[in-house]
């Protein structure tokens, strides 16, 4: 088969770019790199067959120009554009600037990116899909019509930005008292930071998981799922730690949540690989949170569950191809968990530690895969995400993968700037992590795990002493019997860490 484009533009930079050069560069596809002024030396650079440079390193200089993407486009003669994540890759004005060029953009219809990124829009979408959303409202005029439609929903309830997203703008409120200055924030923040003031209200659903189903949809109208990733580690919608499957998904509700998923791309017309945001409430309740309509940075732990590239999927899909394989042929093997190597400083609040990179090692073995988009001598600019590298592991079971990632992790070394592999070692020997106990509060209930590395004991203790309440609370639990409230107080450790002996 030839290639299904002769040469194809990243609009990116970092492991992103270069996993999307080397998709392109298995299936015979050319590249066309771009750089900012920070990126001269990157990776990305380096890999493409060519590169240009698009401007200062402010992304608002360079990788968030489309003007300037789409002329080095027509000047190398790409056909293609894959926009990675992040930057331009949920601008419908980038996708419709592609298609006004006869450029392709490897990414879904401007159409459907425009109604998912309006969350009130994509509510009502949803709920004539017959997917469940948490119960909420319509847009609201003001303090007013918030107060009466939580009184209809029943408090805690939760303030959202219609033009938000991952988190931003949003106020949990718990009561009717609370509402009137919340709502004024929400509206500020939401007007400052998406120039639409437009909120709505959702039933605060509590100490959820975030569990989210891969899609990938054709031109013609077939939607398929990849089964699900769960993300509950994270810290301030950052997410650290994602893994395929979910601990707490069996065969059952997987196909419930999946044909939910696909009922979700099929209503906005979705086209080529996405993602669809869950929520599970502690009752096991699913409920559709919001479309995320590009390749993910944690698409990796489906790829190694499911053995596909989504990137070459992506890429075929773009040229008019069909899906290639049917809802049938999908079969998880295994188990994927993924780390984020970040140049922050996890017991300083990961504050970013940008600079040069003076030594670089990376894993490897049975199992392990690392997607890096830096190297020893390089040095991380100030300008971008602080993200290094992934590393993924892939195991027969969980905890094979656990297994092999604190091994893995133990072979990684960065020297030259902070980074997050330390607290990723210690998440892989923490026993609520090991149990598969997840919700997106784990790190503020687990702080032992943020402490600095510059005293290994301290770190060590808060983890043997959670490891013992841990048991402690699983022998409690078997005498009174599940489900009973816990009226332990907080240890002693947990205590002290809350007084700050983290800095
Ligand atoms: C919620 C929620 C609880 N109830 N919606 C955060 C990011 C944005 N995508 C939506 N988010 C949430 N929406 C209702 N009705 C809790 C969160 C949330 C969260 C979601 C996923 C992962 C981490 C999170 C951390 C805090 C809050």
């Amino acid at each position: 088969m030839p290639p299904p484009f002769d040469k194809l533009l990243i609009a990116n930079r970092g492991e992103i770019a270069v996993r999307v050069i080397r998709a392109c560069h298995e299936m015979g596809i050319r590249t066309v790199a771009v750089y900012s002024e920070a990126d001269r030396d990157a990776l990305h650079v380096r890999y493409a067959h060519e590169a240009y440079p698009i401007g200062p390193p402010p992304s608002s200089e360079s990788y968030l120009r489309l003007d300037k993407i789409l002329d080095v486009a027509k000047r190398s003669g790409a056909s293609a554009i894959h926009p990675g994540y992040g930057f331009l890759s949920e601008n419908d004005d980038f996708a419709r600037g592609c298609r006004d060029a006869g450029i392709v953009f490897v990414g879904p219809p401007p159409e459907a990116m425009q109604a998912m990124g309006d969350k009130v829009r994509a509510r009502e979408l949803m709920t004539k899909a017959g997917v469940a959303v948490v119960p909420g409202s319509g847009p609201l005029p003001d303090a007013k019509g918030a107060i009466a439609a939580a009184k209809a929903i029943g408090y805690p309830v939760l303030l959202k930005a219609s033009a938000g997203g991952g988190g931003k703008g949003m106020r949990v409120v718990r009561s009717e008292s609370e509402l009137p200055a919340l709502f004024a924030q929400a509206q500020g923040e939401a007007r400052s930071s998406f120039g639409d003031e437009t909120v709505f209200l959702e039933k605060y659903v509590e100490r959820p998981r975030h569990i989210e189903v891969q899609v990938l949809a054709d031109a013609s109208g077939d939607c398929i799922h990849l089964g699900e990733r769960e993300c509950s580690i994270q810290r301030r919608h950052q997410k650290l730690i994602e893994e395929s499957p979910s601990p707490v998904i069996d065969a059952a509700t997987r196909a419930g949540i999946g044909a939910m998923a696909v009922r979700a791309a099929k209503a906005c017309g979705y086209v080529s690989a996405g993602t669809v945001e869950m929520l599970r409430g502690a009752d096991g309740s699913f409920y559709f949170m919001e479309m995320n309509t590009r390749l993910q940075v944690e698409h990796p732990v489906t790829e190694m569950v499911y053995g596909l590239d989504l990137v070459k999927s992506m890429i075929e899909i773009a040229a008019g191809a069909k899906l290639p394989f049917t809802q049938d042929e999908i079969v998880p093997r295994g188990h994927a968990i993924e780390c984020r190597i970040v140049a922050e400083d996890p017991s300083r609040g990961f504050m970013p530690s940008p600079g040069l990179i003076r030594a670089l090692r990376a894993p490897s073995g049975p199992g392990v895969r690392y997607d890096g988009g830096v190297y020893g001598g390089f040095t991380v600019p100030v300008h971008y995400d602080p993200m290094l590298a992934k590393l993924i592991t892939w195991g027969g079971d969980r905890r094979e993968a656990v297994a092999r990632m604190a091994r893995a992790l133990d072979e990684l070394r960065v020297d030259g700037v902070k980074t997050s592999i330390a607290f990723h070692r210690r998440v892989m020997s923490h026993p609520s992590f090991v149990a598969g106990d997840l919700h997106t509060g784990f790190l503020d209930e687990h702080p032992e795990l943020l402490a600095s590395g510059d005293n290994p004991w301290l770190s060590e203790i808060a983890i043997l002493a959670a490891a013992v309440a841990h048991f402690r609370r699983l022998e409690s639990i078997s005498q009174r019997g599940a489900g009973t409230p816990s009226t332990e107080r907080p240890s002693a450790w947990r205590r002290a860490s809350r007084s700050g002996w983290r800095s």
